[in-house]
């Protein structure tokens, strides 16, 4: 790959412009201090969870050899677990054969919502969906892309975000496989026998820590490793071109209920 890039770094600005600077060019941005006043930034952490929550069974995914279970043929692994298992397995630090959790935010109570009041950027925003991801130190996401638009904020620890452009030639699964949008090499790890091209990849990578958001935009490829045990927030919404699509793969979804 090339020599990395970095992602400049701005405190809040009015929403018009967020927009016009960031949103309406498709350009990430790191913004310091947004999520300053949210209750979680005090309250949350592994045992918050565990003692509130701890029959609440979000969407976890299963961990192995630290990457979050996800293989070509069967898609993502997920269960429905009860939240105290997986925090315990998180506190053990347990990437091998552990549990993350990467849910959206309405398996938990409502009143959890107060603890992270929605952005200004988005608060109207079409197609707004929350989650709230969990994981222990070492465990990854696999580099993949998503049709939202995503405000993602770390309210405990620090994750390594890297991050490739939506034209990149990072080599994605076929668009008819179960994971369309992922892609085939391990970002942290590049076999260019197999992926030649990803010689000329043009990664930017950031070290997102507690109280930083990292507005990702639409389609812009995204890996992550918790560098340390986090918590993590996300706002997901759709804008411009994108929104009738996410509209009609919802309405599929319904029809076909999955
Ligand atoms: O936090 C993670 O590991 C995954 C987050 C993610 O992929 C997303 O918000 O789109």
């Amino acid at each position: 790959m090339k020599p990395a890039k970095e992602i400049p770094r701005i405190s809040p600005v009015d929403k018009i412009s967020f927009y016009s600077k960031f949103v309406s060019k498709n350009k990430p941005v790191i913004i310091e201090g947004l999520a300053d006043d949210w209750p979680a930034m005090k309250k949350w952490n592994m045992n918050f969870f565990a003692e509130n929550y701890s029959k609440v069974e979000p969407v976890t995914i299963a961990v192995k050899d630290g990457k979050c279970d996800v293989t070509i043929e069967k898609g993502v692994q997920v269960s429905f677990t009860a939240i105290e298992k997986t925090i315990n397995k998180i506190i053990e630090g347990n990437v091998q054969n552990g549990y993350a959790i990467a849910t959206t935010d309405d398996v938990f109570p409502a009143d959890l919502k107060n603890d992270y009041p929605v952005p200004a950027y988005c608060a109207d925003g079409s197609y707004l969906r929350t989650r709230i991801f969990i994981g222990a130190e070492g465990t990854t996401t696999w580099l993949h892309q998503d049709l939202f638009e995503n405000l993602y904020t770390m309210v405990k620890g620090k994750k390594r975000i890297i991050l490739f452009d939506p034209w990149d030639t990072v080599y994605p699964q076929s668009r008819f496989s179960k994971l369309p949008n992922h892609a085939r090499p391990d970002a942290e790890n590049i076999d260019y026998e197999k992926f030649p091209r990803m010689k000329n990849a043009q990664p930017y990578i950031v070290d997102l820590k507690a109280g930083e958001t990292l507005y990702l935009p639409s389609l812009w490829w995204h890996h992550l490793k918790n560098i340390e045990e986090s918590i993590a927030v996300s706002f997901w919404w759709a804008y411009g071109w994108k929104l009738p699509v996410v509209w009609a793969a919802a309405q599929y979804k319904k029809i076909r209920q999955i």
